[in-house]
């Protein structure tokens, strides 16, 4: 048996070159080893208030994406988390199993909380959800990047703390995974942030449903600095270094060799070449979307499929639960 992989993304916005080459790169090659589940987690979405109307369509199209990207769906589980019910029950079970200390500590919790005028008691209880979501499946390993990584420790905490409570194999203690290779991609208008689905900024993020002249647009009015000499430094030259990660991230050329390519020419040419290996990488990936996205009952019907299989093990893990419990089966 190959150890479970379980990921997944909040359609909260667009998915951008980020996401790709931070994520849903790494999840293609993963599905060679490992047993996979990528999920589009729309009940994380909802501890921000979402336009039902734009967030059914936004689920859809993650879902046409995720397959554009090489997801394949005979070999890994891809499904919409709402439609497992488990994971909201499960979810409820953790709660009280937490403190209200261990929530208010999220790092996380602490800074979008600071943000927001009034807040959700949602966005507290995200990472007993989160925790749910990698227990229904005897999740072994979980793609984290830096900001998820106390989420997971206190997964792993309330996994300990169940199988003390309620007996030693009731769930697998999960563990971090980091991608062989991965790429943090920043803002094109902030390059000292990172490249994010909910930025209002328009020319910020490099999406992948964006037309080829729109990715020639936000390239060229990418932020740099007053210098001229292209070099990688993200501490002085944030902008040039981000265009320079996402060349090196998409062709596998190393940065280094990239840097001394462009000795003598400008920033110009640094983001036209940028542009065209942007559009060269993610042409493919629209054509793919367009045809699956158009064929909506299609994807409706491979997600009823997908979501019976995710249930089966999520269904499985949550009797387990319930009977250590002491719930009764009716
Ligand atoms: N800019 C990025 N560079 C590299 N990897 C990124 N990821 C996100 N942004 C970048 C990775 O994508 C996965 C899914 O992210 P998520 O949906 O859980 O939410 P997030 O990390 O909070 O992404 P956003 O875009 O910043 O969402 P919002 O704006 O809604 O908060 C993760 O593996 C993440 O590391």
């Amino acid at each position: 048996m190959k150890p479970v992989i379980l990921s997944g993304i909040q359609p909260s916005g667009k998915i951008n070159i980020g996401h790709y080459l931070g994520a849903l790169k790494n999840w293609v090659l993963l599905q060679e080893q490992y047993e996979c589940l990528f999920m589009v987690v729309d009940l994380h979405s909802i501890t921000v208030r979402q336009d039902p109307k734009v967030l059914r369509e936004r689920v859809l199209s993650f879902v046409a994406l995720y397959l554009a990207c090489g997801i394949d769906p005979d070999r890994s589980t891809i499904f919409i988390q709402s439609s497992v019910l488990e994971h909201a029950q499960l979810g409820w079970i953790l709660n009280c199993h937490t403190g209200l200390g261990e929530l208010q500590r999220m790092t996380q919790f602490k800074d979008k909380s600071s943000r927001q005028e009034s807040v959700q008691a949602g966005l507290l209880n995200y990472p007993t959800l989160m925790a749910a979501d990698i227990l229904l499946y005897g999740t072994a390993l979980v793609p984290v990047g830096e900001d998820q990584k106390q989420h997971l420790e206190l997964t792993r905490d309330l996994a300990i703390r169940m199988n003390h409570l309620y007996g030693e194999d009731l769930f697998v203690v999960p563990e971090p995974f980091i991608p062989q290779v991965g790429a943090r991609i920043m803002s094109l208008q902030q390059p000292e942030r990172k490249m994010s689905k909910s930025d209002p900024l328009e020319n910020a993020s490099l999406n992948l449903l964006d037309s080829q002249s729109m990715i020639e647009k936000k390239c060229k009015s990418a932020v740099t600095d007053s210098g001229s000499v292209i070099r990688f430094d993200p501490a002085n030259q944030p902008g040039v270094s981000n265009l320079l990660t996402i060349q090196s991230a998409i062709s596998g050329v190393s940065i280094n060799d990239l840097v001394s390519n462009y000795s003598g020419k400008m920033y110009g040419h640094l983001k036209v070449d940028t542009a065209r290996i942007v559009n060269e990488l993610l042409n493919p990936i629209r054509e793919r979307y367009e045809t699956l996205r158009s064929s909506e009952d299609e994807l409706l019907e491979l997600m009823a499929k997908h979501a019976i299989r995710a249930r089966k093990k999520a269904g499985a893990t949550l009797r387990r639960v319930q009977d250590a419990l002491g719930f009764v089966p009716v």
